[in-house]
């Protein structure tokens, strides 16, 4: 029985083992030779091994891709492990990617402590949905460009390919925009409980952007609009924001300012800001917020989501907004992101708009594991306990809504309550376990029983990776 998270679409035991040792070598047609150099980095630090790039079959692990086989999709592979060679083979990259995942997990926990063995078998693998994402906070609390990497690593060992960035909020700006350079001076200072600030300079926020890309995950940026903006209403009064507070934030109230939707300067603000972040952003989307915009009045937010819509739009990127957009009027293809609010997810699927789901009562990672949970916060009254994060269907969360309209998962994490890599782990794991697995295995391959006992095993996995993981009792660790 393997012990792989996501479990892969089939699985099938064979005979013997492929030993791995010195002489174990790597080998990929010439075309392919850069992109295998690449992906040996990480699998030749899980066998503790130099896997050198030759030209041999025998006692090798060889990289192929096919032309022909569309059951592989963009992301899909197959792997053949038998006791002479290991075979891997995709139609695209990301699916070579994949594959070097699994056998990541294939191998032990820690080569040195035993020789490295693979054993035999035969795997197709295509994940369930084609957003399988998570979403860090780094407005609540800055997170520098070394742990979002770190995170990256993290997300990219258990399949997800979507990294949503929350850029800004009312505690701080965190995305240096040069022609509004006070945002992020000025914007950038503060964070929640008066912690330090910081921000990315639009270099950093590139070399996020391609260290993400080498690991086929691509960045989504969020400058959440027109409520969540103390930040950029504080350092640039020409904005005209309104608030009920002046000055920079350092609580965790919501809802209590908004952009001033009547000034025309407000619209050069969002062309400006969005033009440069879709610069910088190759991915296809942008996320413009639209959440709990308490203080803008009904009417002026749908007029507001209409006008930053058309113009986002102009920048050639698709938009992602939160449920409440869909309280106006939708772009054909703006994409929902459903948290909270079912009717409004509802009402964006009826007028044919795709849907993320992050239900927050199911992948909410800053809700609490339990009423001990140091961390965090409880504001659903749901605890979300590791089975939680696992047992639940996104295509069928909402009733009613056709299932084609389901682009994947996305587990947020609002960082009120966390300020470090350490704390960002123990609320991201091991339920980041779970929604991998959520977003890339068909619903009917999973079992919570299964899952438990595979996770159990990821123990050493995650102490190994340096993860710092909640010992969930619900777990035989
Ligand atoms: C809400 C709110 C965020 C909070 C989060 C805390 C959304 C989309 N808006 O989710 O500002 O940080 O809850 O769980």
């Amino acid at each position: 029985m393997h012990t792989l998270i996501p479990a892969p679409l089939s699985f099938r035991s064979e005979s013997g083992q492929f030993r791995l040792s010195a002489e174990t070598s790597l080998c990929a047609p010439d075309d392919l030779r850069p992109l295998a150099e690449r992906l040996a980095a990480s699998l030749r630090a899980a066998a503790g091994l130099p896997l050198p790039l030759r030209e041999k079959t025998t006692g090798a692990i060889c990289l192929a891709l096919t032309e022909d086989d569309s059951a592989l999709g963009d992301e899909g592979y197959r792997l053949e492990v038998r006791p002479e060679t290991v075979k891997l083979t995709a139609a695209r990259p990301a699916g070579l990617f994949y594959g070097i995942q699994t056998l990541r997990q294939l191998l032990p926990p820690d080569p040195r402590s035993v020789p490295p063995a693979i054993d035999a078998c035969t795997l197709l693998d295509v994940p369930r949905f084609p957003w399988r994402g998570a979403m860090l906070d780094v407005a609540r609390h800055f997170f520098p460009v070394e742990a979002v990497k770190r995170l990256i690593d993290q997300m990219a060992f258990y399949k997800f390919n979507i990294l949503h960035l929350h850029l800004t909020d009312d505690q701080g700006w965190r995305l240096e925009i040069k022609s509004w350079p006070k945002l992020a001076e000025v914007g950038g200072s503060s964070a929640t409980r008066g912690d330090p600030g910081g921000y990315y300079t639009q270099e950093e926020y590139a070399e996020i952007v391609r260290y993400a890309a080498e690991r086929f995950i691509t960045i989504v940026p969020e400058i959440d609009m027109p409520s969540h903006t103390q930040a950029a209403i504080a350092a640039c009064p020409e904005l005209k924001g309104i608030s009920k507070y002046s000055g920079l934030y350092t609580g965790t109230e919501v809802g209590f300012c908004t952009l001033n939707i009547h000034e025309e300067i407000t619209y050069r603000f969002i062309e400006d800001v969005f033009g440069e972040l879709a610069a910088l952003t190759p991915g296809p989307y942008l996320h413009i917020g639209g959440d709990e915009a308490h203080s803008t009045p009904e009417a002026d937010y749908q007029n507001f989501i209409a006008r930053a819509q058309q113009i986002v739009r102009q920048t050639g990127k698709q938009i992602i907004a939160w449920e409440e957009a869909a309280k106006g009027q939708l772009l054909p293809d703006t994409i929902a992101q459903y948290w909270w609010q079912a009717d409004l997810a509802r009402r964006a699927a009826a007028s044919g708009n795709r849907l993320i789901m992050s239900p927050a009562t199911q992948v909410y990672l800053d809700i609490k594991y339990n009423a001990s949970t140091p961390l965090g916060q409880d504001w659903t009254q749901k605890y979300i306990e590791v089975q939680d994060a696992y047992d639940w269907d996104p295509a069928a969360a909402l009733e009613g809504v056709d299932a084609a309209l389901i682009l994947g998962v996305e587990a947020p994490l609002w960082t009120e309550t966390i300020a470090t890599p350490q704390e960002a782990d123990f609320m991201y794991f091991p339920r980041l376990c779970a929604v991998a697995e959520v977003g890339w295995t068909p619903q009917e391959g999973r079992a919570w029983e299964d899952f438990r006992r595979r996770l159990a095993a990821h123990g050493p996995r995650l102490e190994a990776l340096g993860i710092n993981y909640y010992r969930s009792p619900q777990i035989p660790w």
